[in-house]
């Protein structure tokens, strides 16, 4: 008998004829783990009705356990059973087998199981900034890019021609304009991040130029964006604010000579004339809220910088209070549009500003605002809100302020709404088979929604602050876990980590650097009900693709990335590196499972000395082992971490020379090459038809024209609310 048959044999006599149809990918996890002391569900898209958690080091049984009884999922429209082991709080590494249908990929339990995701998110804000070169290595994989834009910007569309300092900030998605309403709701989430839980994410370090300086890495990265924003003002007398800055289309840069050139460019090679836009009365508020926000974070470390912010905010606050109309703006460009009325952004503007100074004018300002939303078709707070609603934002800096002088009355009626929100999140994701707040609802799908899901963890948060109770901090890791493999897709959403993730993101260096794995850290959009390109696929919860081409469905943004940022640092154990900073500290609770010594780390840490990177990549033996993070600006550092056993650890080896040992696993993350084949299009120039620089001829031309349409239509988009 072939062996290969010898095993099928042996399989099916251990686990019982298959159903048809009924295999491992029907069995969908926390790819990257779960918490010790949290929910631990996992979805099983098949009929079964008994589960074992399987303990990797010695094949023993964790737990065992019932299924739910199947439900039809309200978005998918599959029967979807449950299984529940969170009783098992043991660190380590497992999997859950289900009679009849398959095993799941290997994940951990562990405290420290969501760090690799949260650094990975943050370098993906370092492989987004602008005007500056670029590189950083994950897996073993260095990204990188030249220092772009150093034309930024010119000054025609702002009353004045030649240009001035526009430079830093980061590419805000998969192109590489710099948008003053979208920078808002970003660094309003990370922001918010570092007041409720700074004093953990203040432990963690990684690998940018800046780390090991006076600002936390965290806040040493947000400065990047803080200091582009700085000069989106008119001047330090005129309070008006640029809208953004970005060239005139997406479409084709030019190379040196005006000759159009492919679009999938590093951004270095984007040469194309960006301009500073005219400024809106949304984007000054947005200036405003971020600016006083940043002001009192930054103040402890750097007294000079807060006060810069935050005069620059009152320039503008000031503005707005002696211009009180909605103003829109004429844009000349037909990029990302992110037009929005301003109610919302005024009512964070004024949050912010009275947080910050406690000026009573501002308290005034914010309540008189917000008993407007107050009415009998909207409430104070919402369950889903994105850049054209910042709204919540301005309402949680109030609920949380420690500041006296608030209308009693006020804060009861919007605790109420806002609780009144959380729970309806929490509804939603117990009638959901694969947990996920925002489905059962009209428009639970839409552009960028991935984004939205992450972002229900505010709430949940701020919920669970003003009253605490279990489902809210429960709810917001079930969000986690969707994002990791939990969901109709069985995938990853975030590229480079966990189970299958994103191989073909809209994202133009993941596409032009000739790397096979796009840039780490970045969660795409996800499914869209309202997708142009998935013309065949309506049901936004299963027509996400992994696709380069389709934006509306697989591109990534700073707006989404931050609030997975902020979902992950609330989960977060303190960092207890040392010398190498947080390269060096292992997940030493999953990597004592099966002698995965990612455990070295304390001397990973220590065996570095210069500020060169690690290599990672060689694998380990050992099944579950994680190794540290990458620092390279500490000292040395660990490789690679065997984030998800599903994807396989590569282990590294500091540069130091201290190695670090990542974990083996089953389902290496080559796996997740499977898929590649359905882009085909990498390197090719192909996106959107479009055709190869070499070969212009009038049918490509007229190609592109459809393509700038259709850019058109996704700014006409992005411009609705
Ligand atoms: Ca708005
Ligand atoms: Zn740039």
């Amino acid at each position: 008998m072939p062996p290969r048959l010898l095993v099928l044999v042996f399989a099916v006599t251990v686990l019982g004829p298959l159903p048809a149809g009924a295999a491992d990918s029907d069995i969908r996890v926390s790819s990257i783990g779960y918490l010790p002391a949290r929910v631990k569900r996992a979805s099983i898209a098949a009929s079964a009705t008994q589960w074992t958690l399987v303990r990797d080091a010695d094949g023993g049984t964790a737990s065992s356990g019932t299924l739910s009884a199947a439900k039809t999922d309200v978005d998918t429209g599959q029967s979807i059973a449950i299984a529940d082991f969170s009783s098992v709080s043991d660190s380590g590494t497992y999997h859950l087998e289900v009679p009849g249908v398959g095993r799941s990929v290997s994940f951990p339990i562990g405290e420290n199981v969501y760090r690799e995701a949260f650094i990975a998110t943050m370098l993906g804000f370092y492989g987004w900034r602008c005007n500056t070169a670029v590189s950083f290595t994950f897996h073993g994989q260095t990204f990188a890019h030249d220092a772009c834009h150093m034309d930024d910007a010119h000054t025609d569309y702002i009353g004045s021609t030649g240009k001035r300092d526009g430079q830093k900030g980061w590419h805000d998605a998969g192109d590489y304009g710099k948008y003053t309403v979208n920078a808002g709701i970003t660094l309003g989430s990370l922001l918010a991040a570092w007041e409720e839980y700074g004093s953990v994410i203040k432990t963690f370090t990684w690998a940018i130029p800046e780390s090991g300086g006076t600002l936390p890495d965290f806040l040493a990265e947000l400065r990047w964006e803080l200091e582009w924003v700085l000069k989106m003002q008119y001047s330090a007398s005129d309070g008006r604010v640029s809208h953004k800055l970005t060239s005139l289309t997406f479409d084709a840069p030019y190379d040196g000579g005006g000759t159009a050139i492919d679009h999938w460019v590093m951004p270095e090679e984007d040469l194309q004339t960006r301009y500073f836009v005219p400024s809106g009365s949304a984007a000054i508020a947005d200036f405003v809220a971020m600016l006083a926000k940043a002001s009192r974070i930054y103040q402890p470390f750097d007294a000079a910088f807060a006060d810069q912010c935050l005069n620059a905010a009152k320039v503008s606050y000031a503005y707005l209070q002696a211009n009180t109309a909605n103003q829109t703006l004429t844009d000349p460009t037909s990029t990302g549009g992110y037009t929005t009325t301003d109610p919302d952004d005024r009512l964070w503007a004024a949050a912010e500003m009275w947080e910050t100074t406690g000026d009573a004018a501002a308290l005034a300002d914010f309540e008189t605002r917000a008993a407007k939303f107050n009415t009998g078709t909207t409430t104070y707070v919402d369950s889903d809100f994105d850049w054209s609603n910042v709204k919540n934002l301005g309402m949680y800096v109030y609920l949380l302020s420690k500041r006296s002088g608030r209308a009693a009355a006020t804060v009861t009626a919007i605790q109420k709404a806002a609780t009144t929100a959380a729970d309806t999140l929490v509804t939603n994701r117990n009638n959901s088979g694969y947990g996920r707040a925002l489905s059962g609802k009209a428009g639970a799908y839409y552009w960028g929604s991935n984004g939205a899901v992450a972002r229900t963890c505010m709430l949940l948060q701020v919920a669970n602050r003003l009253a605490p109770k279990t489902d809210y901090l429960d709810t917001c890791v079930d969000q986690i876990s969707w994002i990791f493999g939990r969901n109709y897709y069985n995938r990853s959403q975030v590229t480079g980590l966990g189970i299958n993730p994103p191989m073909h993101p809209h994202h133009r260096p993941s596409q032009a650097d000739g790397i096979d794995s796009p840039w780490p850290g970045l969660l795409v959009g996800g499914g869209n009900n309202t997708s142009t390109q998935a013309a065949d696929n309506k049901n936004g919860a299963t027509n996400w693709i992994d696709d380069v081409n389709d934006y509306e469905l697989n591109e990534v943004a700073i707006n989404w990335n931050a609030p997975l940022t902020y979902a992950l640092a609330g989960f977060l154990a303190p960092s207890t590196g040392s010398a190498g900073g947080d390269a060096s500290v292992p997940q030493s609770d999953d990597a004592n499972a099966t002698g995965g010594s990612g455990g070295s780390a304390a001397s990973g840490g220590a065996g570095g000395s210069s500020g060169s990177s690690v290599s990672g990549g060689s694998p380990g033996t050992a099944a579950g082992g994680a190794g540290g993070i990458a620092n390279s600006s500490a000292s040395g550092g660990v490789g690679g971490i065997a984030s998800s056993s599903a994807s396989g650890g590569a282990g590294g080896s500091a540069s130091g020379g201290v190695s670090g040992s990542g974990g083996a696993s089953s389902g290496s993350s080559a796996a997740s090459g499977g898929d590649r084949g359905s882009g085909g299009s990498k390197g090719c120039g192909c996106a959107l038809g479009e055709p190869a620089p070499s070969d212009w001829s009038p049918f490509s031309l007229g190609l592109l024209l459809v393509v700038g349409a259709v850019r058109r239509l996704r700014k006409l988009r992005q411009g609705r609310e």
